[in-house]
C-alpha cells in the first residue's frame, strides 16, 4: 500500500523529533493520511536539531511514495532559537536510541503532563528508561521493518514496505487497553501497516536479539547481511553469538526464551542478504552507532547477573575500536 491510499481524516498534530529516513517516512506518511487530496497545512512539526539542520531545509519533504513533495513546517528544538514554542501533545521519537535521552531532554519544558511520546528505537534500553521516567502510560513503543533510506537529506525513499507494532511496557494483557487503540486511529495505521501488539516487549526483545547477532558482525567483516551467512569466519562467530544470546536470555529478567534464534537469524540474513546493516550504514557514514544499545545493552545485564558472554564482549571490544576510528576519520 503506498502512503496515499486509504485517508482517515480527523487531523492530530505530530512533532516528530529526527529528520532521518524514518522520521521523513513518518512525517509524509502522517500528512498523507490527514489531508491525502492537499499536499499542504500539514499536521506534522519536525523538530530539528540546531540552526544549521533548518537551515538547510528546502521547506518540504520528498517521498518516493508520493506524487510530490509536502510542505512540512519545521522549528529547531536548539534552545537559543527562540522558536521553541509550541506545546507538543504527540511526539513521535525517530531518533538514533543513542541520541534519544538528549533530544528529549531538549523539548521537555514544551510537553505537556499528558502528552503522547511515542518511540521508534531499536533495542529497550530508551524504551526502558523513558517508560521510568514518565510512566508506562505516556509511553509507546513501535517496532518496525519498514524500510526507508535518504537519498538526500529530507528526500526518503520508502524501500520496504513491512509491519510496524504497536505496544507499550506494561505487563502483557490479553485485552488492548484503550490509549493503545486511540493512538493507533491518530497514526498513518494503514500507510505503515500498524498493528497493536499486547507484547510488545518480547518484540523488541526478540529485534533486539537478532540486532546483537547480525549488526556488530557486518561492521567487523564490512559486509552486506547476507555475506554473514558465506564467510567463513563471520558464520563462526554468528553461531557462537547466537548459542551465547540464546543462552542468555532465560537468564534475563523480562526477556523471552529464544532457542530458535539461529533459524531466525539465518532467515532475517537471507531476506535481508543485500542490505548493508545500519550499524555497518553509521560506521561507513563516520557516525555513532546504536553498539551500547545492542550487545553493550546485553553485556550490561548479563554483568548485572554475573553471567559470562565472551562472545558478546569480543564484538563489542572489536566494535568500539572501529568504531572510534571512523569518528576520528
Ligand atoms: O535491523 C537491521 C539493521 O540493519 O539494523 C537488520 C535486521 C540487520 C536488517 O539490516
Amino acid at each position: 500500500m503506498t502512503l496515499t491510499d486509504k485517508p482517515i481524516p480527523t487531523p492530530t498534530r505530530w512533532h516528530i523529533l529526527g529528520a532521518g529516513a524514518m522520521g521523513c517516512l513518518w512525517a509524509c506518511a502522517m500528512h498523507s493520511r490527514s489531508v491525502p487530496e492537499a499536499h499542504t497545512g500539514a499536521p506534522v512539526t519536525l523538530l530539528l536539531r540546531n540552526r544549521a539542520a533548518l537551515s538547510s531545509y528546502p521547506g518540504h519533504i520528498t517521498c518516493s511514495d508520493l506524487p510530490q513533495s509536502l510542505n512540512v513546517p519545521a522549528r529547531t528544538v536548539c534552545h537559543d532559537s527562540g522558536t521553541t514554542t509550541d506545546v507538543i501533545n504527540n511526539l513521535l521519537v525517530a531518533t538514533k536510541a543513542q541520541d534519544t535521552m538528549a533530544a528529549i531532554a531538549s523539548v521537555s519544558s514544551q510537553l505537556a503532563p499528558d502528552s503522547r511520546l511515542v518511540l521508534l528505537q531499536n533495542g529497550l534500553k530508551v524504551q526502558q528508561e523513558l517508560s521510568r521516567l514518565y510512566g508506562t502510560a505516556r509511553v509507546f513503543c513501535l517496532s518496525t521493518s519498514q524500510g526507508a533510506w535518504l537519498r538526500e537529506p529530507f528526500n526518503v525513499v520508502h524501500a520496504g514496505d513491512g509491519d510496524t507494532w504497536l505496544g507499550q511496557l506494561a505487563p502483557a494483557s490479553a485485552e488492548t487497553p484503550a490509549p493503545l487503540q486511540r493512538l493507533l486511529d491518530m497514526l498513518p495505521a494503514q500507510q505503515l501497516n500498524i498493528r497493536i501488539d499486547n507484547n510488545i516487549g518480547d518484540r523488541l526483545w526478540r529485534k533486539l536479539a537478532i540486532n546483537c547477532a547480525i549488526n556488530a558482525l557486518t561492521v567487523i567483516h564490512d559486509c552486506r547481511n547476507g555475506e554473514l551467512l558465506h564467510l567463513p569466519d563471520a558464520r563462526q562467530t554468528l553461531t557462537a553469538l547466537c548459542n551465547e544470546i540464546s543462552q542468555l536470555l532465560p537468564e534475563i529478567a523480562g526477556a523471552p526464551a529464544m532457542p530458535d534464534l539461529s533459524a531466525q537469524v539465518q532467515h532475517v540474513l537471507t531476506v535481508t542478504a543485500d542490505n548493508v546493516s545500519s550499524t555497518l550504514q553509521d560506521i561507513r557514514r563516520g557516525r555513532a552507532t546504536e553498539i551500547d544499545h545492542l550487545n553493550g545493552y546485553l553485556c550490561n545485564l548479563a554483568a548485572q547477573q554475573h553471567l559470562p558472554c565472551p562472545v558478546n564482549q569480543s564484538v563489542l571490544q572489536q566494535m568500539r575500536v572501529i568504531e572510534s576510528q571512523a569518528l576520528r576519520a
